[in-house]
């Protein structure tokens, strides 16, 4: 059944600011479906929820790699969530504070009972990262599927970027993990509609 791509929109422009929390015990109750999104630190993951939703200051985004330290969570009505994870990989925080995101990445994508699917953001000039491939693990072991933005596309042309997305998709292949990948910029809004849909489909299944 297709959505017509107003109602689609309608659906995540919808999207309200929840909560922040350090601490995955004191999230909403885990029911409904949710999906977060994860990515290497500066890689997109709060442009992108802010593009899929039309709403400039919904997530907050920065210059500076390490903005989102919580899991930020977003209400889309109908018991569904979209969650935006703290970056990995950020060299300049303090082992400890690195070793604390980590920990809390680690308990939600494991142990979130309404967890449908993971985004992972990955920009397009550098994907995969060790990480995007840890958070692939997690949905080959959880049995969730995958939505791969390969962001910040209007840094490379087109053509390029569709070979990137081919031969991640190959590199990904043995793992066994449905994913959708879309070339996607929040900039120039390529392939925000490609990542509602696929979204959409997450939440839906
Ligand atoms: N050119 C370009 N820049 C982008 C795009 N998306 C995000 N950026 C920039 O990349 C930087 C990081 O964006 P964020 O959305 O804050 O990244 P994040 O992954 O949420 O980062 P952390 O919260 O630190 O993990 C900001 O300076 C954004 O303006 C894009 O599509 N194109
Ligand atoms: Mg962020």
């Amino acid at each position: 059944m297709n959505t017509p791509e107003s109602d689609l929109a309608r659906r995540f422009r919808r999207a309200a600011f929840v909560l922040s929390t350090p601490d995955a015990r004191t999230l909403p109750a885990d029911s409904g479906a949710e999906v977060a999104f994860a990515g290497r630190s500066n890689a997109g993951k709060s442009s992108a929820i802010n593009a899929i939703c039309e709403q400039g200051g919904l997530a907050r985004t920065s210059k500076t790699p390490g903005r989102t330290q919580q899991l930020v969570v977003f209400d889309l009505g109908d018991g569904q969530r979209l969650v935006d994870l703290p970056g990995y990989g950020y060299a300049r925080v303090p082992l400890a504070v690195k070793q604390q995101w980590h920990a809390l990445i680690d308990r939600y994508v494991r142990e979130r009972a309404s967890l449908r699917g993971i985004v992972v953001v990955s920009d397009v000039r550098h994907a995969l990262t060790d990480f995007d491939r840890q958070m692939l693990h997690y949905c080959q072991h959880r049995g969730l599927r995958c939505l791969l933005l390969l962001s910040k596309a209007d840094k490379l042309n087109r053509g390029p970027a569709l070979a990137v997305r081919r031969q991640v998709l190959a590199q990904i292949a043995d793992l066994g993990v449905p994913t959708t990948a879309v070339v996607f910029s929040a900039r120039s809004r390529d392939g925000v509609d490609a990542a509602r849909v696929a979204l959409s489909a997450l939440l839906d299944q």
